[in-house]
């Protein structure tokens, strides 16, 4: 049998083990006048036996934070600001403004009659709408209405633009992005619409009348762009999906019935760097822990229970968002034993799967499950 890499950790055998010397460290000034270095004095770092993420797992509660992205429209206008933010800021993730990994998030106001001016960028984006009515957004002249628990999809170098009508009440929504990413990988390009709002090209609300029944695919339209045409997924046909599933099949141990948001060109991800999914937890269900690379982000679209964590517990509620780090131990519990809790999220899932680096494995100690060093 092979060895799992915990195994094979314990071994210095085979690693760089170099004591510094006076002569080394002379060795070293004169590397670092050239603008080299010796690898095995930084080997064991930039190697590591497995992922170490700097990212810490934390929970964003909605009770905490409402009013206070509420109180930025007091504070700033769409206009003066570009978009009215309020964005999560891991702990340690600061310096790349990433609430976990490589991924951005933020909650975003906007009152009615309230508009956010058009333009486009190399990071793709998504939002996840947690309140109010009457928002849309426009998408390369697609202009979707938006409601609580719907998925909008902004690709990559598209043109976008939101708002709220004037009939409609304060919305919330998450925005998620690859920004850290992007920057990493300095790649990022940015521009405003010309004219600041962009013209509505098309019926409202088109591209899921066209790509949006489940098994169809309409005749005579095509489409090759490196996204989903279907820009929008509405979250009854979402939740009806997801208990239909459970009611299909048992519930896979480590998440309950979860199902991909997908390209129904493709069957694929939603975008090229960024996945989401919901999954449903039933009433009482109790998940085991597994870890995986990549970085999720999750959003309580419904109900109540607690994920734990690298062995600690994060308690979440309704509009609640919390992060697992890569690599980090993650089991998830639904307290109600009546009511079935709902868990979006968004990854770079993509990108670990297109680059060959996604691993997974399960907790095979406990039963599968962690021993608990910490609440929250
Ligand atoms: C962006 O385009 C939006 O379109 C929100 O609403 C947040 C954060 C950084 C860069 C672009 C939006 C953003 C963003």
């Amino acid at each position: 049998m092979t060895k799992t890499y915990d195994q094979y950790r314990e071994s210095t055998l085979g690693r760089a083990d170099v004591e510094d010397t006076p002569e080394l460290l002379a060795y070293y000034r004169q590397l670092e006048d050239l603008k080299v270095g010796a690898l095995w004095t930084v080997a064991n770092k930039i190697e590591p036996w497995q992922p170490k993420s700097d990212s810490v797992p934390v929970v964003w509660r909605y009770k905490d934070l409402r009013e206070t992205v509420l109180r930025s429209v007091e504070l700033v206008t769409p206009e003066k600001a570009g978009r009215r933010v309020i964005y999560l800021n891991n702990p340690g993730r600061t310096e790349v403004s990433a609430a976990v990994g490589w991924l951005y998030s933020g909650l975003q106001v906007m009152h009615p009659g309230e508009l956010a001016s058009a333009h486009a960028h190399s990071s793709s984006a998504l939002r996840f709408i947690m309140e109010g009515r009457g928002a849309y957004t426009i998408v390369d002249g697609h202009k979707m209405t938006l409601g609580a628990n719907d998925f909008v999809l902004t690709p990559n170098g598209t043109w976008h633009e939101h708002g709220v009508e004037s009939d409609g009440l304060p919305c919330i929504w998450q925005d998620g992005l690859d920004i850290p990413l992007v920057n990493a990988l300095e790649a990022g390009f940015y521009a405003v619409h010309p004219d600041l709002q962009q013209a509505v090209g098309f019926p409202v609300d088109d591209q899921v009348s066209l790509w949006g029944a489940a098994g169809l695919r309409p005749q005579n339209i095509g489409w090759n762009k490196p996204y989903s045409p279907l820009f929008k997924y509405q979250w009854e046909p979402t939740y009806e999906a997801l208990r239909r599933y459970s009611e299909a099949r048992e519930d896979n141990p480590f998440d309950g019935a979860l199902m991909h948001y997908t390209n129904p060109v493709s069957g694929g991800h939603v975008m090229a760097t960024i996945g989401a999914s919901m999954q449903l937890l039933r009433p009482g269900f109790v998940g085991k822990a597994h870890r995986h690379t990549g970085s999720f982000l999750y959003q309580v679209a419904k109900g109540k229970g607690y994920s734990i964590i690298n062995g600690q517990r994060l308690d979440w509620q309704e509009r609640d968002i919390f992060c697992v780090p890569s690599w980090a131990w993650h089991e998830h519990v639904n307290e109600s034993g009546t009511d079935d809790a709902c868990l979006f999220c968004f990854s770079d899932l993509p990108v670990m799967e297109k680059l060959g680096l996604y691993r997974e494995e399960a907790l095979a100690d406990n039963d599968g499950h962690q021993p608990v060093a910490t609440s929250n």
